[in-house]
């Protein structure tokens, strides 16, 4: 290995786990932020993303005397840039952190160096965009040191395992430059290292999560022509998906999350005239929580006035994050739209969305409801207790907008069961319903992720019947002050210029 020393610059999302994961894999890492409070978060021993493990493996890294943090980039034989590629208004990259980064480095270049940029940024960003920076070194990237661009690819919530296992790509500005990248992961990398240009390796970052972002608009689409047609689009996805070659996603009340709800956008800034689908699948997507809310005003015959019970409010289950979230401007079109709208998100809990009301139990949001909106299927709320819900509630109306809750169970307990996709009111009381499919459904079946809970839960035990609680339940996120700071891609601050 000829590298033995790497400055990582931003210690958000990804780069304090890579950090810290090169420093416990035995080289000697300066990890840099501009931002004094994560500098001293970290120096304190605290951490200020949550990230299950990420506390011990950042206390470890600290421990093997490998990990230092520090507010301006140092000399190193290696250069990893992880900051920030936030979208701007007009849905272009803003690439100001990524420049900075590069800037920040260019001084310390020596001959023989590796710089990667892992940030996820539009086509060509390597090479048009950091490149000639670094040049201004008065070095020539590819000949004097290598460059290269390796995209990001974990999924939050599993980020140590996938960082370790998943497969790499490395796209070099030339070869020689690809396999000094193979050589730096193959540090802790147990998944495949790929090799490919610059450029490559940035596309196919924004084809993953855009291919997915498309995938859903798709579903989200069927969901809306099921309800038109009276189907049921949970049962008609999962009979499609036992084609061999098909496997559609799930609809839901929107994209969001601070990947897949930009990256698209990456593209279609690069290319808007060769990226119509694309941008569509955006729109579509983008168009989900509207659509909720006016299914749920039809429910209710009107919204104003009336009191809904909004549960959840990260941007997909289990996770801390409301970035983006679509169950956040779910529940800020309900409050606009004169509706009394409580929340509760159990991974954020003093967070709210504008005009709502943050609660601390999904007892007190349900406490003399006219409704309740399922809007994130955290782990285990499949079981809620409708028994329960229809001690404390006001009305009967539930809005099940993933696609979760066990259609025989709420209808028994005398709720009117709108669940999106499905083309009419279920309507289960005794096992009978008014449309949309066979009477004893036990309700969708899409088996996106593990471990769905369905077993019955106390209603203000959330977690009962579960595998695994609510992340936190009650307690406040790391980086407490500002919940939705949490990057979802690299980095928390941007390296000086
Ligand atoms: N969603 C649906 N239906 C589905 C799947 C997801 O509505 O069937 C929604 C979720 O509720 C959420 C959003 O899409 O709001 C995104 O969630 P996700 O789990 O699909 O993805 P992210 O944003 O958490 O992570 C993605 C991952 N990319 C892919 O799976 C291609 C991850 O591997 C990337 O590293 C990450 O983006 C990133 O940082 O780019």
């Amino acid at each position: 290995m000829r590298f033995h020393s790497l400055c990582v610059l931003g210690l958000g999302y990804i780069g304090l786990p890579t950090a810290s994961t090169f420093a416990t894999n035995g080289l000697q890492v300066i990890g840099v932020d501009v931002n004094r409070r994560i500098v001293d978060i970290l120096r304190n021993g605290e951490i200020h993303i949550q990230e299950p493990g990420l506390r011990d493996l950042v206390q470890a890294a600290f421990g093997s005397g490998n990990l230092r943090v520090a507010e301006q980039a140092e000399p190193a034989d290696a250069f990893l840039i992880t900051v920030p590629t936030p979208i701007l208004l007009d849905k272009r990259a803003d690439l100001t952190a990524v420049r900075a980064a590069a800037r920040a480095i260019a001084p310390h270049l020596r001959p023989g160096n590796l710089v990667v940029l892992e940030s996820t940024s539009p086509p060509r960003t390597t090479v048009d965009v950091v490149a000639p920076i670094l040049a201004e070194s008065g070095l020539e990237p590819g000949r004097d040191f290598s460059l290269a661009y390796s995209p990001e690819r974990v999924l939050p919530g599993q980020i140590l395992r996938e960082l370790v296992e998943n497969a790499r790509v490395v796209g070099g500005v030339n070869r020689a430059s690809a396999e000094a990248g193979r050589e730096l992961y193959s540090a802790f990398v147990r998944g495949e290292i790929v090799l490919t240009d610059a450029t490559t390796a940035e596309m196919v970052k924004l084809m993953e999560n855009t291919y997915r972002d498309v995938n859903i608009a798709v579903a989200n689409e069927f969901a809306a022509l099921a309800e038109r047609f009276g189907v049921d689009v949970w049962e008609a996805i999962e009979l499609a998906n036992r084609h061999p070659r098909v496997a559609v996603l799930r609809p839901g009340p929107g994209v969001g999350g601070h990947c897949i709800s930009v990256d698209p956008w990456f593209l279609v800034e690069s290319a808007p005239e060769q990226t119509d689908l694309i941008r569509q699948a955006r729109l579509v997507n983008d168009r989900q929580p509207g659509r909720v809310v006016a299914r749920l005003e039809a429910a209710l015959g009107g919204l104003r006035g009336k009191t809904i019970a909004a549960l959840g409010l990260a941007y997909k289950a289990d996770v801390d994050d409301l970035r983006e979230s679509p169950a956040l401007e779910v529940a800020r079109q309900l409050a606009a739209a004169g509706a009394t709208v409580r929340t509760y998100e159990p991974n954020a809990p003093t967070a709210t969305a504008a005009g709502a009301q943050a609660v601390p139990s999904i007892e007190a949001a349900l406490d003399g409801a006219d409704a309740m909106i399922l809007l994130v299927d955290h782990r285990g709320w499949a079981g809620l207790d409708p028994a329960r819900a229809a001690r404390v509630m006001r009305g009967r109306v539930v809005f099940d907008t993933r696609g979760v809750l066990p259609r025989a169970a709420w209808g028994q307990a005398g709720f009117r069961l709108h669940v999106l996709g499905a083309g009419s009111p279920l309507l289960l009381q005794g096992g009978e319903q008014s449309g949309g499919g066979s009477p004893n459904r036990r309700g969708p079946s899409i088996p996106s992720r593990e471990n769905r809970g369905t077993a019955a839960a106390e209603l203000d035990d959330e977690a009962g019947g579960s595998e695994r609680p609510p992340l936190r339940e009650g307690t406040p996120p790391e980086g407490e002050d500002e919940p939705s700071a949490r990057p979802h891609r690299p980095a928390a601050g941007t390296p000086d210029a």
